[in-house]
């Protein structure tokens, strides 16, 4: 029964559309990077579902975190978009909504496309994607800017998560697959550093593939300026100030090479660039590192012995060094610690930055990058473009070349540049930094269309707003963290006029003439094509099918043939896909943040993740149990600072940074670094961090920093 709100088509009780010959449906949790398996059983009285966790896939088996037993809640929200929406007039915050028909809506849409191309040209209609879509309609979308708009303007949400990490290895290693380890191997090392990464919090069910590794007797480290949930499971944490992990770990690598702890062998047969190091580090004696970042001489010492001299190890870094203008080189530095001593290609050895979104590491291989088409491929490479051109039947001098960044793209839309903006799976107004500048952008578009499941802070801008297929409404393949690239079936039908997103893509861009090129029967089909367009390129995607993913329940890429079983661990013959064939080690030079501290802005702010909320909180903030736990976000604070602002209890915090100025309640918590301030994102408007961080970017990768910016605090009274 469709009902209407502010304009909004509302259910109040969403049909749940399930086969009900199946007893019960097998599908994956919609949220983070670990893909979990879950099952939806009929509940008790008929009504609706509970979920429980899938004996079935071999990742977390059994688990479910929190998010997971509630993922159910926002796909019946009674604020689920069941239809198309336009703009009757303004398309500002709070202006109303009248419901349109599908013909109206991509005719509209496509008459605006063609008269702001005609007028502007190709490249003024711009893409913005995101990396909880699956692998098809990644590869749909980056297809559809390329062929059907002929843009070179597309980027997506995975810019700000995962592209430090994915130019680092791509230095280091030649390629970028995420972790180069399957799960398992965590359980065999060790020794596990974990650098700005909270597991716990994050990846709660990888949380007993690293207690089965303690279990055996492995040293756990964690590095983090908080002593989050994650450091509560180590033997070492080490509290760092933001920005300083280069030092730390030029630090370490001193210790290793001063007192010959590098594995000589390794580094002869498979590295280059030692030297380098050797250079980088001369002058981060551990006394030193330990004058710079006021952590213990012996700790330095008893980590880098540690982990030089531990038969096995694994270093898994995530987005708190990754999300900073330095982001890249912090990476390569942990790199270098797992190359210099040796661990990696064995069993229980490797590197990885733990990927984010349920499909992040998907989202990067297929062509949503600015500078990427499918399998991981530069659009530059004039090799790449003819294959791939060959693929879509299409000419390779008329696929577009390079366009910008996720963040650049709003640059290019105040510069006049860019007019339209399709944006499919991202809530960019809240994850954006410094988003006053990405509202002052979305005001300025002709033509703004969010395809969602929700009517988002983004949405308040969009002329037209389309509803999109949640994850149980719509079949496809996903790559989690390891690289394993597995099948999720379609679970229910889609509610109301809902279309699934493939068929949306496809049928706009039928509408602006090219529905040759997006003719496809299913998501299969589409993969099929992926697959072939993958192929011969670093995801090499080629040897995969739907029927053997599901029968192996998910194959690791690259799988290049059809006979070929995939790729769990990467690098065991001892081969880079590096110029030289070897892994790159490299000198590390440590800079500082855009932004430091000064007398008018003391502290630092650094912002990230809450167990109980997801990413923008489109889709967490309308699921009550979760809503509960964390109705409001909190800033955390240092005893010391607390006392220098003279905080009293039921004070609430004024944090001001360059970028503006807000007020948030306040938790005092003694186990933060005494420099630091945490603020959780996964909130918009007046709770919205995001309004105050800083929007400089990494120079390569253009991973802006998230993590550090400074910041004045001052108490407000009530
Ligand atoms: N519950 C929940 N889980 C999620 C998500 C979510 O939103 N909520 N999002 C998913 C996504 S897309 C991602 S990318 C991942 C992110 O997963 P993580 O990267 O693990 O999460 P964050 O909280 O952003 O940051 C991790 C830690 O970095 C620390 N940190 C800050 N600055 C520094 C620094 O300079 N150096 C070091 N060493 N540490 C620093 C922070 O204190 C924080 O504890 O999580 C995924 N899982
Ligand atoms: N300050 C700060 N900001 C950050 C970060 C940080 O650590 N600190 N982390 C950054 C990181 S790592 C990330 S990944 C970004 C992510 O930030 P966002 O891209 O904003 O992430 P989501 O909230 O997942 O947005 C996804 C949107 O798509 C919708 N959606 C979900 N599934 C589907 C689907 O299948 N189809 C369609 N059509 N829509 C769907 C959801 O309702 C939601 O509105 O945030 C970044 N922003
Ligand atoms: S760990 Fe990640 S994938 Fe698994 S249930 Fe939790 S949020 Fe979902
Ligand atoms: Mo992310």
């Amino acid at each position: 029964m469709l009902t209407r709100t502010g304009g909004v088509a509302m259910n109040a009780v969403l049909p749940l559309a399930a086969d009900p010959a199946l007893a019960r449906i097998r599908t994956h949790c919609c949220f983070c990077s670990m893909q979990c398996g879950m099952e939806l059983l009929p509940a008790a009285g008929g009504l609706g579902f509970d979920i429980k966790p899938s004996p079935d896939f071999p990742v977390a088996t059994g688990r479910l975190c929190q998010k997971g037993l509630n993922a159910l809640g926002h796909v019946v929200h009674e604020e689920r978009l069941l239809a198309p929406q336009r703009r009757a007039g303004a398309a500002l915050p709070g202006a109303p909504w009248q419901r349109a028909g599908w013909e109206e809506a991509l005719d509209g849409i496509a008459a605006s496309i063609r008269s702001i191309q005609e007028r502007h040209g190709a490249d003024a209609v711009s893409v913005f994607g995101g990396g909880s879509l699956t692998n098809e309609v990644c590869y749909l979308l980056g297809k559809f800017a390329r062929v059907a708009l002929r843009s070179k303007y597309i980027d997506y949400n995975g810019r700000y998560c995962m592209s430090s990490a994915a130019a680092a290895q791509v230095r280091a290693f030649g390629i970028d697959r995420g972790m180069s380890i399957p799960l398992d191997d965590l359980q065999m090392a060790d020794y596990i550093i974990l650098a700005g990464t909270n597991i716990a919090e994050c990846q709660p069910t990888m949380v007993p593939y690293l207690l089965a590794a303690k279990k055996r007797g492995a040293k756990i480290v964690t590095i983090d300026p908080r002593q989050s949930m994650t450091a509560k499971l180590a033997d070492i944490h080490v509290s760092l100030q933001p920005g300083f992990d280069s030092v730390f770990v030029n630090g370490l690598l001193h210790v290793i090479l001063s007192e010959n702890l590098y594995d000589a062998a390794f580094v002869d047969a498979h590295t280059t660039g030692l030297n380098d190091v050797r250079e980088a580090v001369k002058g981060f004696s551990p006394d030193t590192v330990a004058m710079y970042t006021g952590i213990p001489l012996e700790v330095i010492r008893t980590i880098a012995r540690g982990f030089a001299r531990a038969q096995t190890g694994v270093v898994l870094t995530a987005r708190g060094l990754e999300q900073q203008v330095n982001g890249m080189e912090h990476t390569l530095n942990y790199i270098n610690l797992c190359l210099l001593t040796g661990k990696m290609g064995r069993p229980g050895c490797g590197f990885g930055p733990v990927t984010g979104q349920a499909n992040g590491q998907g989202g990067r291989e297929h062509g949503m990058k600015a500078d990427q088409l499918p399998g991981y491929r530069s659009i530059e490479d004039p090799e790449a473009r003819r294959h791939v051109a060959g693929v879509w039947g299409v000419d390779p001098n008329d696929l577009p070349g390079k366009g910008v960044s996720a963040y650049e793209l709003f640059g290019k839309i105040l510069d006049g540049e860019i007019k339209a903006m399709i944006v499919l799976g991202s809530n960019p107004l809240v994850s954006s930094p410094n988003n006053a500048r990405v509202a002052e952008a979305l005001q300025k578009l002709e033509l703004l269309v969010v395809v969602d499941l929700f009517a988002t802070e983004t949405a308040a801008y969009a002329h037209w707003l389309l509803p999109g297929s949640s994850f149980l409404e719509a079949e496809g393949t996903l790559t989690n963290l390891e690289g394993r690239v597995f099948h999720r079936p379609r679970a229910l039908r889609t509610p109301g006029e809902v279309m699934e997103d493939y068929r949306l893509i496809s049928a706009l861009a039928d509408r602006l003439g090219f529905g040759e090129s997006f003719r496809y029967e299913s998501p299969e089909a589409v993969f099929d094509e992926l697959a072939r367009a993958s192929s011969g390129g670093p995801a090499d995607y080629g040897g995969m099918s739907y029927a053997r993913i599901k029968e192996k329940h998910g194959l690791y890429w690259p799988c290049p043939s059809a006979d070929h079983p995939g790729t769990p661990r990467m690098f065991e013959n001892g081969a880079y896909p590096t110029a030289t064939g070897r892994a790159k080690l490299h000198g590390i030079a440590p800079q500082k943040p855009a932004e430091t501290t000064d007398r008018e802005y003391p502290f630092i702010l650094t912002t990230g993740r809450l167990g109980n909320h997801y990413l923008s909180g489109a889709q967490t903030r309308r699921t009550a149990a979760l809503l509960k736990k964390a109705p409001f976000p909190v800033a955390e604070i240092h005893p010391s600072a607390a006392e220098r602002i003279l905080l009293r209890p039921g004070d609430r915090i004024r944090l001001t940074t360059r970028r503006g100025s807000m007020v948030f309640d306040v938790k005092v918590v003694p186990d933060i670094h005494a420099t630091t301030i945490f603020v959780p994102f996964h909130w918009g408007g007046e709770h919205g961090i995001n309004l105050l961080t800083s929007d400089a970017l990494h120079p390569v990768s253009r991973m802006p920093e998230f993590k550090i910016c400074a910041v004045r605090i001052e108490r407000e009274a009530p």
